[in-house]
């Protein structure tokens, strides 16, 4: 355009008259206004628009609620066990994980998807990589302004001590009046000390120690993350009063864990044992260390979450932020007891760092989950993070499922009993799992079956075990009419799975014991004949005995104890075995982190007063780390799930 000076009138600088310059003007913002409006409707990858937008704004949630699920049936499908299954099996770690090569540019989410609904998803072992780097960029915004939130803590310990109904650690420390209980106790103690110990001497500031080769397991199960067993015995050292060793982790943490590692890890696995380890250290210690610690890691757990529902994937970059599927799990999908396994922790994280990002993810999972349609009321244990449909319909109560339904009825429970919703989440599924999965023996034992969609497994694996605990704890406050049937269901569980124990020459449960082919309670393959110190079966022996004080809980628990020290003690610590059948026992050299955290935590308790971490106070976590129950005067709800005001 050309602007011409006109005779007569008063130019400005540029040749222009004063209403031209109004004009142009006027067309300027007009211009400005229309590019800035445009912004809004650019996809949501766009950087500018992250700019303008909210940060905090949580991902939209797809809830595929009509689908027909038979699309989603595999044909063949083999299930693989959940990691936890895989790592621990044998306690090679390393090496089981070192096979799930990773495919970096061919598999993504939508292919996998598309792949699904045809009902070809293939079970590869590879990680698929999923379009998350950009998302994890977007995350990072996100989580700067969880930096200033976490910073800016205003959580009060004190407070928070005078809402416990009972100090933690009992009147005496938990302890017994009756001599053989504290005599078995001690001897609980002197294993942890043992344990301890040797971790210390061989493996110290690694994840796990190998007992019979007396040196340290990495693995590549947490991301580069280090010191698992620290972080993992912090709470048990200190409810049984080895301060020494209490002090001696509690300094590692806090001049040797360093959180800015780069690597891939499990969200679950991080979340269960640093995340919740951390959490329960300092909720026992009041060490604000602890804290500081927990909310830094919390934060890099975020970018996880960056997928179209909100679902998590399994596993994350903890430098980076990006995330993958599992490689074996079907079609790019997420794993029913990972993204179902962080509520506890979450709620807290958002408790102490006053933000509620943490609780808003976790919110968003239990509302799709709510929402989309059940197979027969069953959750199965695939779901795509990217169309949040389920992917294949194998349900289970053990590995791949088992500490989503935990999670469901501990919510409930660490809410002050609050949160109706998990509530009933909690007591629908189990009315589904009976109606559909819990099955009678022909020699009378109550077992958990599996389901295959439709067609029952009759396996019932240790990681099930928990079931028992779980039930039991659950019993009160189901309907009036069903408690004393809830409490009876959990006896018979815990009757089973000590049945697995008692029918083995070690006297020590297998991985997964059957129900078919004439065998009751016992593992029929040679692949399931291991013992990897699991804790399961004695977990649900210390609820069964808080809850009815039946003192054949005390005796399995003796039996167990006794079983460890002659088939697993090894000189350097304990071990694995290979086969609980076999008279001469061949040890898997791994001391697993969890025989720290539960296992002899759940001995510990079982014979110690119930008024050592009482359960009115305290819910334990899948890896029985102890949370606090959150009570609040005055609780309100949101959208994003109840907001903790901190009015205790
Ligand atoms: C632990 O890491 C946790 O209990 C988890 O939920 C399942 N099992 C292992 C130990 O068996």
């Amino acid at each position: 355009m050309v602007f011409r000076k006109l005779p007569g009138v008063s130019a400005s600088g540029m040749g222009l008259r004063l209403s031209q310059k109004f004009v142009f003007l006027l067309f300027l913002s007009g211009l400005v206004t229309l590019c800035f409006g445009a912004l809004f409707f650019l996809p949501d990858s766009v950087r500018l628009k992250r700019i303008f937008l909210s940060k905090t704004e949580s991902q939209p949630v797809t809830v595929g609620s009509d689908n027909d699920l038979r699309d989603h049936l595999k044909k063949g499908a083999k299930d693989m066990e959940h990691l936890r299954g895989i790592t621990s099996a044998k306690g090679e770690t390393s090496t089981k994980l070192k096979s799930l090569s990773r495919k970096p540019s061919i598999t993504n989410e939508a292919k996998a998807d598309e792949k699904v609904v045809g009902g070809e998803a293939l079970e590869d072992l590879t990680m698929s990589r999923s379009k998350t780097e950009s998302s994890s960029k977007d995350e990072k915004v996100t989580s700067s302004s969880n930096q200033r939130a976490n910073t800016d803590t205003s959580f009060d310990y004190n407070k928070f001590k005078k809402c416990l109904l009972k100090p933690p650690l009992g009147i005496e420390h938990g302890k017994s009046s009756h001599p053989q209980t504290l005599h078995r106790r001690d001897k609980v103690k002197e294993m942890m000390k043992f344990a301890w110990d040797n971790y210390k001497s061989f493996a110290w500031g690694k994840n796990e120690l190998r007992p019979l080769t007396k040196n340290g397991h990495i693995g590549n199960m947490f991301g580069g993350l280090r010191g698992a067993s620290i972080v993992d015995s912090l709470d048990t050292l200190y409810i049984m009063g080895l301060i020494d060793e209490y002090n001696d982790a509690k300094e590692w943490v806090e001049t040797s864990l360093d959180l800015n590692s780069n690597g891939e890890a499990s969200l679950f696995e991080v979340n269960i044992r640093y995340v919740g380890g951390l959490l329960s250290a300092y909720y026992l210690t009041g060490e604000e260390m602890f804290k500081r610690k927990v909310l830094e890691l919390g934060e890099k757990l975020l970018p996880a979450f960056n997928t179209p529902t909100g679902i998590p994937r399994g596993v994350i970059n903890l430098g980076s932020g990006t995330s993958w599927s599992w490689g074996w799990a079907s079609a790019g999908s997420s794993i029913l007891a990972e993204f179902g396994t962080l509520h506890l922790e979450f709620v807290h994280l958002s408790e102490l760092s006053n933000n509620p990002i943490y609780t808003e993810k976790v919110m968003n999972i239990r509302r799709l989950l709510n929402k989309i349609e059940k197979p027969h009321g069953l959750y199965p244990n695939f779901l795509s993070p990217v169309s949040g449909n389920w992917v294949q319909h194998h349900v289970s109560i053990g590995g791949l499922g088992d500490s989503f339904y935990e999670y469901l009825i501990k919510s409930y429970l660490m809410s002050d009993k609050t949160d109706e919703e998990a509530k009933n989440m909690y007591y629908s599924a189990l009315e589904a799992i009976e109606a559909n999965l819990v099955q009678k023996s022909p020699g009378g034992l109550t077992y958990m079956a599996e389901w295959r969609g439709g067609i029952l497994d009759h396996k019932m694996g240790h990681l099930a075990c928990f079931s028992g605990g779980m039930v039991g704890i659950g019993a009160d406050d189901g309907a009036p009419e069903k408690r004393q049937h809830f409490l009876d269901l959990a006896a018979e569980i815990t009757h089973t799975c000590h049945e697995s124990y008692s029918r083995s020459a070690t006297k020590l449960g297998p991985e997964a014991f059957r129900f078919d082919g004439g065998a009751e309670a016992t593992a029929t393959r040679l692949s399931d004949r291991y013992y990897i110190l699991r804790p399961e079966v004695i977990e649900s022996y210390m609820y069964m005995w808080r809850l009815t004080h039946d003192p054949k809980y005390r005796e399995w628990g003796w039996e167990a104890v006794e079983a460890l020290e002659q088939h697993c003690r090894v000189e350097a610590g304990f071990s694995g075995i290979r086969d609980v059948y076999a008279q001469t026992v061949s040890h898997d050299n791994m001391q697993q982190s969890f025989f720290l955290s539960e296992t002899l935590k759940y001995l510990y308790l079982l014979f110690s007063d119930d008024d050592l971490l009482p359960l009115e106070d305290w819910v334990f976590n899948t890896e029985a780390h102890p949370l606090p129950v959150i009570r609040k005067k005055n609780n309100t709800t949101t959208l994003a799930g109840p907001l903790f005001l901190g009015l205790c």
